[in-house]
């Protein structure tokens, strides 16, 4: 599989010694998406096109990731985790295909491609991400031969991407455009925007890994500190970044009024938060002993990110 030009950005700065083991787990999960998104003749080809465009851009995988670093953490084959981790990515990226939308952020380039309504159209991206949204449940449903943990993992899918959080996070977030707002709120905002899909990876990696409570408390933790400093990180970018690095349009935060972490608290003080979150999120992994070392090496790429 030949490597996008930003994950090569990506994997230049991943710890080396997990450098191998996270590109295999990267390439089994983007093999695993093609292999998924191949739909029969019941589905039209536009559809099943504008579903791919997005799915198989060169995005970082970092939810899948997290799904497989979390089973491995349990001592738990990561293998049968890829079909949740495919699942994490569908729902992912139909997220970004409606954020993407003109009624939402209204953007032309993501994954360093041209946004999905850009090549398709408005209404057929909006059904690509439909799409994605309902086939993420199947697969999860159908994908782990284990009943209790298919039911367990569905749960804690359709709970971090409906109202009480991706979904809830994205209308607060909209709705705080060009409006005063202070840390409290965007913490609340990006807990549930941000925090709730990476949480839900690692509790569904935790579920098909059979964690213990003090495990998927640890790991529930490490995803909320993670998905902050991830966020911090974002902002950071935004503002730093350029079009080419990002893949995405830099500099949106600013155009569309968006409360950020350095609007707030500005940049010095933004990095040294996401640092001491990455700090907390390691600490949190310690019940894991040395099991949970590519956890704590993925908490410092997301630090270390440029894009
Ligand atoms: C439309 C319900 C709905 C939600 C949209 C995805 C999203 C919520 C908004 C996009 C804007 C944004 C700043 C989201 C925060 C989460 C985030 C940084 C998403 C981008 O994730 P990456 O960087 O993207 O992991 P790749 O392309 O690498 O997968």
């Amino acid at each position: 599989m030949s490597e996008p030009s930003n994950a090569t950005a990506t994997e230049s700065s991943l710890a080396s010694t997990h450098q191998d083991d996270w590109l295999r787990k990267r390439q089994r999960i983007e093999e695993a998406l093609d292999a998924y998104s191949q739909f029969d003749g019941d589905c039209p080809a536009v559809l099943r096109d504008a579903m791919r465009h997005s799915l198989l851009a060169p995005g970082k995988r970092l939810r899948p990731l997290l799904v497989l670093l979390a089973t491995d953490a349990c001592g738990v084959d990561w293998q049968i985790a890829i079909p949740a981790g495919c699942a994490l990515e569908m729902v992912h990226t139909y997220s970004l295909i409606h954020d993407d939308l003109p009624a939402m952020d209204d953007d032309d380039l993501r994954r360093g491609l041209p946004t999905c309504h850009k090549l398709f159209g408005e209404a057929m991206a909006i059904l690509a991400g439909d799409a994605l949204l309902a086939f993420a449940f199947e697969l999860l449903s159908r994908g782990l031969s284990d009943a209790g943990q298919a039911a367990a993992c569905v749960r804690e899918l359709a709970r971090a991407a409906g109202p009480t959080a991706l979904v809830g996070g994205q209308a607060d977030d909209l709705a705080a455009e060009f409006q005063a707002g202070d840390l409290q709120q965007l913490q609340h905002i990006h807990r549930r925007k941000t925090g709730a899909l990476l949480v839900a990876a690692l509790r569904m990696g935790g579920v098909i890994g059979r964690a213990n409570d003090e495990q998927m408390d640890a790991l529930g933790a490490y995803g909320q500190k993670l998905g902050l400093a991830f966020q911090i990180v974002d902002d950071l970018l935004d503002t730093q970044g350029n079009d080419r690095d990002l893949g995405k349009r830099a500099g949106k935060d600013q155009r569309h009024g968006k409360l950020t972490f350095p609007g707030l608290l500005g940049m010095e003080s933004s990095v040294r938060r996401a640092a001491t979150l990455v700090d907390e999120a390691i600490e949190a992994t310690k019940v894991f002993g040395e099991r949970a070392n590519a956890l704590q090496a993925l908490a410092r790429y997301v630090l270390e990110r440029r894009h």
